[in-house]
């Protein structure tokens, strides 16, 4: 995409005619070549936006060259999604720029955020406040994050941490259930989200269905994040597709 567009001005307008999907690719689990073929196959299966993060494993080489594979490979926006500031790539269009309200570690809640906060004023990336709120199970990220993660089946932290979050001036609240989690953020969770806040509201960790997905805009998410289905698909438009129509359609 070119660099002089305000991708946060993009999603919204976007976001005015339906909600989006965006499809996350993880440099720390798979290679360039591979990236870039996943980035290509998630783009003719009508995706939005590419995020490139991930909890373990990652360098800022592979993650600059995930970033230029992807951005040969597609039109599509590429947005950062970092845990770490070393892997903050400036070959990015922008960045979640995020804190993860429930970590318990102040490298997670402001340190990453402050080491990297030179590299990304001087590179042009644009700065997308985030909110990171993660809700169990989990996995890597609530380990990775050292992070309790929320209970699924109350509602009420999770809404104050959005509040929170909101109240901070972060443009965006991430429901996060962690990659690969057998089961997504309920739809009951994320509707109590929606009806306490007016920031965008992103929901991933454990989307793999178009049920799962249409469940998860129905509750009121704007973006839906899906990683682990196009790293296990055979057949990665064919199955990404439905999950992407279900997004679009609501
Ligand atoms: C993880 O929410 C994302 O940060 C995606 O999760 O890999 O389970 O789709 P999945």
């Amino acid at each position: 995409m070119p660099a002089h567009v305000d991708l946060h001005n993009h999603l919204r307008k976007l976001r005015a005619e339906r909600p989006l999907h965006l499809t996350l690719l993880d440099p720390g689990k798979s290679d360039t070549t591979t990236i870039g073929s996943m980035a290509h196959s998630a783009a003719q299966a009508g995706t939005d936006a590419i995020l490139v993060g991930g909890s373990t494993g990652l360098s800022l080489e592979r993650v600059d060259a995930a970033v230029l594979e992807i951005k040969e490979q597609t039109h599509l926006p590429v947005i950062l999604f970092p845990t770490v500031a070393l892997a903050v790539s400036t070959k990015a269009d922008a960045i979640f720029f995020m804190s993860l309200l429930n970590s318990s570690e102040r490298r997670f809640l402001v340190g990453e955020q402050i080491e990297s906060a030179a590299t990304v004023h001087r590179s042009g990336l644009q700065p997308l406040s985030m909110a990171y709120i993660i809700i169990e199970p989990g996995m890597a990220a609530a380990r990775v994050g050292k992070a309790t993660p929320l209970p699924r089946n109350d509602p009420q932290p999770a809404v104050a941490h959005a509040m929170a979050g909101e109240l901070f001036g972060m443009r965006y609240i991430y429901l996060e259930a962690g990659s690969g989690a057998n089961a997504p953020v309920p739809p009951t969770l994320i509707a109590a989200v929606r009806d306490a806040i007016r920031a965008t509201l992103i929901v991933g960790g454990g989307i793999r269905t178009a049920d799962a997905a249409a469940a998860a805009v129905g509750a009121g998410a704007d973006l839906v994040v899906t990683g682990t289905v196009v790293e296990r698909a055979s057949m990665i438009k064919e199955e990404l597709q439905p999950i992407i129509g279900a997004v679009h359609a609501y």
